[in-house]
């Protein structure tokens, strides 16, 4: 897949590009990806790429001429590439998107500075318009390297061995389990002992817990998308239950033993 990036901040995407999963995939050919200064395509003597608005008011616009030449010599190195322009108006970016974006051949990324671009531009030069939060930035270009970060990672081979984007938080609408590493006992905090018991299915029937419960806590719209198995309601429900234990008792249920293992 070959990124593009229309920018008059070229400079911003180097230092993106040289580091961790995405230069791995640059090295192996998974993706490529290219920066191009919309200031190049200026003709005036101050290379001028924002004007003034019609209609008075404050702030800049951008020219339409400089980043329509832009767009075209970007289409004419990728000419199947989709033109995309981050803008706070666009569809909301999540991991369905980043998936939809993951199957395309290219991508060149409209990066717009000041108040936005001309409206022209737009109308005839882009093909989809995305935003990746409800919130206001300087302009598109970190906007478009979370794009790029997060689609590469669903190219296959990028995530390398055993990583599996097929797994992650959000793949499934539910958030992942917690994570331990070593050391085992942590400033007096204890890593669970079924983790230690070398009991897979165990395991396994705790992550799952553990899944459903925190996003239950922390993000329950996720959960509403998302039909649950009989399985995993009678998880939400035994943990339900162990709350009402809680509350009669005025202690902690045992927790199970672990079985086999250490
Ligand atoms: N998700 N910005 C773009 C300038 C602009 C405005 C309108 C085109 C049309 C943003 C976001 C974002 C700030 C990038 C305004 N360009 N981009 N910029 N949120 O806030 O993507």
């Amino acid at each position: 897949m070959e990124f593009t990036v229309l920018t008059i901040f070229p400079e911003m995407f180097p230092p993106f590009w040289e580091n961790g999963i995405i230069r791995r995939a640059i090295e192996q050919g998974i993706i490529s990806a290219s920066a191009i200064n919309i200031r190049d395509f200026t003709t005036d003597r101050h290379r001028t790429t924002d004007d003034r608005p019609y209609g008075g008011g404050c702030g800049m616009v951008m020219k339409p001429e400089p980043l329509a030449d832009a767009i075209r010599t970007a289409r004419a190195n990728a000419p199947s590439s989709k033109t995309v322009l981050m803008t706070p108006q666009g569809r909301p970016f999540n991991q369905r998107v980043a998936e939809e974006l993951s199957l395309v051949e290219g991508l060149i990324f409209v990066c717009g500075r000041y108040e936005g671009v001309d409206e022209r531009i737009c109308r005839h030069f882009i093909d989809d318009e995305i935003s990746i939060g409800d919130y206001v930035l300087t302009g598109g270009e970190l906007a478009s390297m979370i794009i790029m970060d997060a689609v590469t990672r669903l190219r296959p081979g990028a995530l390398g061995g055993e990583e599996s984007a097929a797994r992650d938080s959000f793949s499934e609408n539910v958030l992942e389990h917690a994570h331990y590493t070593r050391p085992r006992n942590f400033e007096g905090d204890e890593v669970p002992d079924v983790l230690l018991s070398g009991n897979h299915r165990e395991i396994e029937k705790w992550r799952l817990e553990t899944s459903l419960i925190r996003t239950f806590l922390k993000r329950p719209d996720l959960l509403r998308e998302r039909p649950l198995s009989p399985h995993e309601i009678n998880i939400l429900k035994n943990w339900c239950s162990d709350i009402e234990t809680i509350i009669q008792t005025r202690s902690l249920p045992d927790a199970d033993p672990p079985s086999g293992g250490q």
